[in-house]
């Protein structure tokens, strides 16, 4: 298969992890940004990664693509056998997807040297259409991404020190869980180790800062990344069989940081607004862009959460004891996406993470 992405682009990395444990031959191309048309004609959007199969079709979005590639593995799938171990892979995949994103552009554009490496990685890599010097192209996309990713999704003097914690959060917690296991879930990695890879592989573990930061405050974690890209299939991978203690700090992080995000978000889709305030662990973001996506995120874990035998759901309610979880459960949300209403995914039209492209 082709993929059109980047080499330092957090999704791209997730699936490459994937496809390399899965023996999946790829081609990685560079985003063609210069000729866009062909990639929105067959996927709706331009989002890294985008997936072009040997059999003419096309695919996006990464947890989607990533289920589809599972079918031919269903004897020793990625997603653990416990219904409630699974879910818990599900919500910390999604944590990883989308709450560990503003800290990772965060990173990588606030901080000098991977602004210099990054900057220049992504020119060479997706610009040679664009005829300008390259130190002015440099200059162009880092602007844009401070821009659009560091400014407009809230980062800034009040929220900065919270955004790093949140790095930091992640580390720690999952310092804590492979403490006890090679991979977070188990004896082989699963949908949460995955998802984690995106932020860790090509922001966290590559970027100079921050990467500076996880081999001295998290070595383990470091470790992780190297195991994760060299992990070999198992043909019997062993998952944990219930959630153990090591993993409440992170499951206490997701509901205080991301579940409440997404809360917040789409009761602001619902109302519609284009922009969004919350409190997440007493720090005061004033002004998100909101996410249609992201409605369609919380769908999915609510619809996967409903799915659960009663005594599992009560299973994971006392996993989740904080209030923020409560948005899992509820009776309704204020909000419908209509993202993927036939169920398409990964073939469908793709919607970028915040609606109408970059805010
Ligand atoms: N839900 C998508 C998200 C893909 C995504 O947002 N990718 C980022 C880069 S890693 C992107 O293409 N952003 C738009 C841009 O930078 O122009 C997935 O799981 O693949």
């Amino acid at each position: 298969m082709k993929i059109y992405g980047s080499r330092v682009s957090y999704y791209t990395g997730k699936l490459e992890t994937y496809l390399r444990y899965r023996k999946i031959p790829y081609e990685l191309i560079g985003m063609p940004y210069g000729k866009t048309q062909r990639i929105t004609d067959n996927v709706g959007v331009i989002q890294m990664p985008v997936v072009e199969c040997d059999d003419g079709r096309w695919m996006s979005d990464t947890t989607p693509i990533l289920f589809e590639l599972e079918k031919d593995y269903a004897d020793h799938p990625i997603m653990p056998a416990d219904p409630v171990v699974a879910f818990i892979a599900r919500l910390i995949e999604d944590y990883a997807d989308e709450w560990l994103w503003r800290a990772a552009m965060h990173y990588r554009w606030s901080y000098p040297y991977a602004r210099e490496l990054i900057s220049g990685i992504l020119v060479d890599e997706v610009t040679q259409h664009v005829r300008a010097p390259r130190f002015l192209k440099r200059r162009r996309i880092t602007k844009r991404q401070i821009n659009h990713f560091v400014k407009r999704d809230g980062v800034n003097d009040q929220t900065r020190s919270h955004v790093e914690q949140g790095y930091f959060s992640a580390l720690d917690n999952m310092s804590a869980m492979l403490a006890g296991r090679p991979f977070l879930l188990g004896d082989a990695p699963s949908l949460a180790d995955f998802g984690l890879m995106a932020p860790m592989l090509r922001h966290f573990g590559q970027d100079p800062e921050p990467e500076e930061i996880m081999r001295g405050r998290a070595p383990a974690v470091y470790e992780w990344v190297a195991r994760m890209w060299n992990v070999q299939m198992d043909t019997k991978p062993k998952f944990i069989g219930a959630i153990p203690d090591d993993t409440t700090p992170m499951l206490k992080e997701i509901c205080e940081t991301h579940l409440e995000q997404l809360t917040a978000n789409a009761a602001a889709f619902g109302a519609d607004k284009k922009r969004f305030e919350m409190t997440a662990q007493g720090c005061r973001y004033t002004d998100l862009p909101v996410s249609r996506y992201r409605v369609w995120c919380l769908e999915q874990l609510r619809a996967n959460f409903a799915a659960l035998s009663p005594q599992e759901q009560e299973t994971v309610k006392a996993l989740l004891p904080h209030d923020q979880a409560a948005i899992l459960w509820a009776a309704e949300i204020p909000a419908v996406s209509d993202y993927d209403k036939g169920g398409q995914l990964p073939f469908g039209k793709a919607i970028n993470v915040y609606t109408g492209g970059i805010p």
